[in-house]
């Protein structure tokens, strides 16, 4: 790793660097890359001691990507994609954050990130038509544009319980996982929460304690996930594919070319054969049983059919009815919250040493000094883990203060929710971008598809503002207001804006409801994207 006065000295050469980036994670580090490579001069800010990204800050025991890791991988260099070997079919956190570490140094990245340091402010100075970002360390840069690759899941959110930091044990969220092993051996552990990370996590955690209490608000959909190890010819089958795995998942919806492409709706097959398709994604694993029809998300009636199915198959996993009575989802349709994906969660539930808290039969009413006190019970435990979420989409966001020298804020902006053009740049905020922003497919998605998406448009945009000798690009506010109309009505002919699901805000007391990613898919959001950018970047003011 760089040192730092290496990375001063860096800094130094460069007081005011065309670009300020804010993230290193998967979207930072490549925006660095791309920039440079354009020859923009740019600076990172990161939070984080390291490169990563989520993959830095989520070390919790069980992390792994649920997109196969070949495909949950940058697609920019066929170098890299030749040289790095995936050892699992679902990368585990340490791998992942490794191939980043590796990303930054093959590409020399560290030299213009500046680690340890959160930007707290960033101010356009509408005169001279530079952003003033200021940081946590006191520095002070000015940049023409800045770009935001803060992330979508990046502040991690501590639900309200009364007395949390009474608690005399260890506590824990699993976004902010400690860099040094936890050792759970003989102890009485509770966590709270069941989503994609709970369930991750609860398998592994059983291994090591003594004792293992679930607190479930929301039972969830679950999928098995069939990790395994890969074979070298199915490594050296992907390499030699990978162009056109990539081509394939660009023209996806959810930008994943293994994932089957739905041909028909629940309606048009009879029962067998819908079963047969069912059975045939269930035991391939994965989250593409979702996609396996093209009305799974807008009939209920389908969905039903594809929610009743993972229904069965979790009833007969659990065995116990009386625990599958708590743990099979029947609140929300499936997909309408991220379904989550599982190696060995519903048999994890079924052993002496855990069990499961209903939350919603016996709520969760405090954290004493020694446990968890629910309405009807006292729980006595010697750590608490925290798998409560993030604040989604917005969260990083609105922690910076955002905002004009004339006075206009991002937070005043989406105050009533998130506002944006393309899900890329927000009207009266001139040269600044979001990387996969609300209003973009993003989180319904291969995150790295559409990351590297976002950042190859943004660096065109730049280059050609450069070409032309425009120094200030800004969303103008009618397209940004036929955009947002357009992704409401998207998402307002899904079933998706039902769920009480980070996807809208709802996990987070007082955000504003707003169904946020946009959900017209990968495919047909870059075939917009690369149409506006071809008609001179319509929808944007230039100066
Ligand atoms: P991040 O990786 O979140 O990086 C953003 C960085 O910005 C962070 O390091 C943060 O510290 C930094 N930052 C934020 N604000 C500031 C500030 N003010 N100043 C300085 N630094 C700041 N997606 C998938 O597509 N497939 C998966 O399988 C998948 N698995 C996931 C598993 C977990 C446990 C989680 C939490 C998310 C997962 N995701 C997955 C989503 C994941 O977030 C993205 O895939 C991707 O890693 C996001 O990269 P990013 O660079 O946009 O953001
Ligand atoms: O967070 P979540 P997450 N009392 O918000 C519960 C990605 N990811 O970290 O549903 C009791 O989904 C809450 O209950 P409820 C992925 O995109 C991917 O698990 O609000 N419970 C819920 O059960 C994912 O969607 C992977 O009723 C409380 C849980 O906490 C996103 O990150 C792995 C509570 C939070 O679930 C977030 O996942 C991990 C309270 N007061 C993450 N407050 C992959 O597999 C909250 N809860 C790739």
């Amino acid at each position: 790793m760089m040192t730092a006065s290496a990375q001063t000295q860096g800094a130094a050469r460069n007081p005011n660097p065309d670009v300020v980036i804010v993230g290193a994670g998967f979207a930072g580090l490549y925006l660095l890359h791309q920039l440079r490579e354009l020859g923009f001069s740019c600076r990172v800010y990161e939070a984080g001691a390291d490169v990563g990204g989520t993959w830095y800050w989520n070390r919790y025991p069980g992390a792994r990507c649920d997109i196969e890791s070949a495909e949950y991988s940058y697609s920019f260099s066929p170098e890299l994609e030749q040289q790095w070997d995936w050892t699992e079919r679902y990368a585990a956190q340490p791998e992942i954050l490794s191939y980043l570490r590796h990303v930054a140094e093959r590409f020399d990245l560290r030299r213009d990130i500046r680690f340890d340091t959160r930007v707290t402010t960033a101010t356009f100075e509408t005169v001279t038509g530079h952003w003033r970002v200021e940081t946590d360390g006191n520095e002070s840069v000015h940049a023409r544009w800045v770009v935001m690759a803060t992330g979508c899941l990046s502040v991690t959110r501590l639900p309200d319980i009364p007395g949390r930091d009474r608690f005399t044990g260890a506590a824990y969220h699993s976004g902010n996982w400690p860099h040094e092993p936890v050792d759970f051996s003989g102890r009485r552990v509770a966590v709270i929460g069941t989503g994609s990370t709970a369930i991750q996590l609860i398998p592994e955690v059983a291994r090591q304690a003594a004792e293992v209490l679930v607190f479930q608000r929301t039972a969830n959909f679950c999928l098995p996930a069939r990790n395994r190890p890969l074979f070298d010819d199915e490594r050296r089958a992907t390499k030699a594919r990978y162009r056109e795995i990539r081509e394939a998942a660009r023209r996806t919806p959810a930008g994943v070319a293994y994932f089957p492409v739905a041909r028909h709706g629940v309606a048009d097959l009879p029962a067998d054969e819908r079963e047969r398709l069912l059975e045939a994604a269930w035991q391939r694993g994965g989250t593409g049983l979702g996609r396996t029809f093209t009305d799974t998300l807008t009939r209920r009636e389908s969905n039903q059919v594809v929610a009743d199915f993972v229904r069965r198959k979790i009833r007969e996993r659990v065995g116990d009815p009386a625990l599958a009575a708590k743990v099979v989802p029947l609140d929300h349709p499936i997909g309408t919250k991220r379904v989550c994906l599982d190696s060995g969660y519903f048999e994890t539930l079924t052993q002496g040493h855990v069990a499961l808290v209903d939350a919603r039969d016996e709520p969760v009413v405090a954290i004493t000094q020694t446990g968890v006190q629910t309405r009807g019970q006292h729980y006595p435990v010697d750590a608490l883990v925290f798998a409560t979420g993030f604040d989604a989409m917005t969260g990083a966001l609105l922690a910076i203060d955002i905002r004009t020298d004339e006075g206009v804020s991002l937070r005043d902006r989406w105050s009533a929710g998130p506002v944006s053009y393309l899900g890329l740049a927000v009207a009266g905020f001139p040269n600044l971008f979001t990387v996969t922003g609300p209003g973009s497919p993003s989180v319904l998605s291969n995150m790295v598809v559409s990351i590297e998406q976002h950042v190859e448009w943004i660096a065109h945009c730049l280059a050609w503002m450069r070409a032309r000798g425009f120094d200030r690009i800004e969303a103008s506010e009618p397209a940004q207001t036929e955009w947002v109309s357009h992704v409401n009505a998207a998402a307002d002919l899904t079933l998706l804006p039902e769920a009480r699901s980070w996807y809208t805000g709802a996990n987070v007391p007082g955000k504003p409801r707003v169904f946020m990613p946009y959900v017209g898919g990968v495919a047909a959001y870059r075939e917009k994207c690369d149409a506006i950018a071809k008609e001179g970047y319509s929808g944007f003011l230039f100066r």
